[in-house]
């Protein structure tokens, strides 16, 4: 393990195996898995930085199984990951968010089923914000049928073996987990490399930056407006007003919400009933990503990552954050719903 005296450069391979040195029993699958995840995210990123100078940036005319417009970028990154994780034939599955169904991999046996968000944020490409991308890894269990199929995938959150996300940002970052904190590497575009920039990154326990888009504020519940309101009075002792940011691309909401604190929100609104963001391939990696790092993340009423999935597209709203940012808006849901019920 590196230690914080070394000032010796890491780079995510040698990383992943010192990590995986550290467990005697290891097949080593996992570590390859997250180095073919590490070099799609390379190839992705030299994409994205291209973009504006090729006509790779763009609508491709298609639509994604939601009936979003698709840009090429998306259907890049889509095949990157995909093709990394089939070469090293330890992955039987991916879901992806480009794809309705799954994907069936080369290796039929091969144990571990990925979720992947390609290019999350992908509004965003064509104005020079920061996207990203995010994966979920789960295993397929032993006792499930030789023939591959959706419902092995069906797994809650809690079952992650790894996770993490790409953001493709002012520098381009990845940060994963498998469960033993989280780490936080950087792309030296100079040689080529991932290096380590953090390790055991802790999330404040509480912050004063709230994140929401707040264009649907006239569809929330009223606890989620007078939250909103409370972010905004003044009150130095609680270091209110908040500060709004909302970036649009969920990697980079979540990134600086866990380097500086506070709360990201997507709730269910009128128009998205059930929440916007993906359970499985948005949702689910992210909270872990920030629970390892001290932080909380629901659906307003239990735990994101105990979520028993129903469908691999599944929605759901989410409060995700520092502890006590999430505890407060929790608070006036819950006061709020209990005043509506009295009233109905
Ligand atoms: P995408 O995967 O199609 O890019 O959609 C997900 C994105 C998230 O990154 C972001 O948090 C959210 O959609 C923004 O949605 P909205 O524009 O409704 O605020
Ligand atoms: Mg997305």
């Amino acid at each position: 393990m590196v230690t914080e005296k070394e000032n010796r450069l890491v780079t995510l391979e040698e990383y992943i195996i010192q990590s995986q040195n550290r467990f005697p029993g290891a097949t080593g699958e996992l570590s390859q898995l997250l180095r073919d995840i590490g070099l799609a995210a390379k190839i992705i990123s030299r994409e994205v930085n291209k973009a504006g100078i090729t006509n790779i940036l763009g609508l491709d005319g298609s639509t994604n199984v939601h009936g979003e417009a698709v840009k090429k970028l998306d259907l890049f990154a889509d095949q990157q990951l995909i093709s990394a994780l089939d070469r090293s034939l330890i992955t039987c599955m991916v879901i992806s968010e480009e794809n309705d169904g799954i994907v069936k991999l080369s290796s039929k046996g091969g144990k571990y089923i990925v979720y992947l968000d390609p290019l999350d944020g992908s509004s965003n490409i064509d104005v020079n914000v920061s996207i990203g991308s995010i994966f979920s890894v789960y295993m397929r269990e032993p006792r499930f049928e030789p023939t591959v199929k959706e419902s092995d995938a069906l797994q809650p959150g809690v079952k992650q073996v790894a996770a993490g996300y790409v953001l493709y940002g002012s520098s381009t970052i990845i940060a994963y987990t498998t469960g033993l904190g989280v780490s936080m590497f950087t792309l030296d575009p100079s040689i080529g490399e991932f290096i380590l920039s953090e390790q055991r990154i802790q999330i404040p326990d509480s912050g004063s930056i709230y994140s929401i888009n707040e264009g649907s504020y006239n569809s929330w519940d009223l606890g989620l407006k007078k939250y909103v309101k409370y972010c905004q009075e003044f009150d130095p002792d609680t270091n209110r007003p908040y500060s709004a940011r909302y970036i649009g691309s969920m990697v980079a909401d979540i990134h600086r919400t866990l380097i500086k604190g506070g709360i990201f929100i997507y709730p269910h609104s009128k128009r998205y009933p059930n929440g916007k963001l993906r359970l499985m391939y948005e949702c689910n990696p992210l909270s872990f990503i920030i629970e390892q790092a001290g932080g909380v993340s629901t659906d307003g009423e239990m735990r994101i990552m105990e979520k028993k999935p129903a469908s691999i597209h599944q929605q759901t709203p989410i409060y995700i954050g520092s502890k006590q940012n999430v505890a407060k808006v929790m608070e006036f849901l819950e006061e709020h719903a209990a005043v509506e019920a009295d009233k109905g």
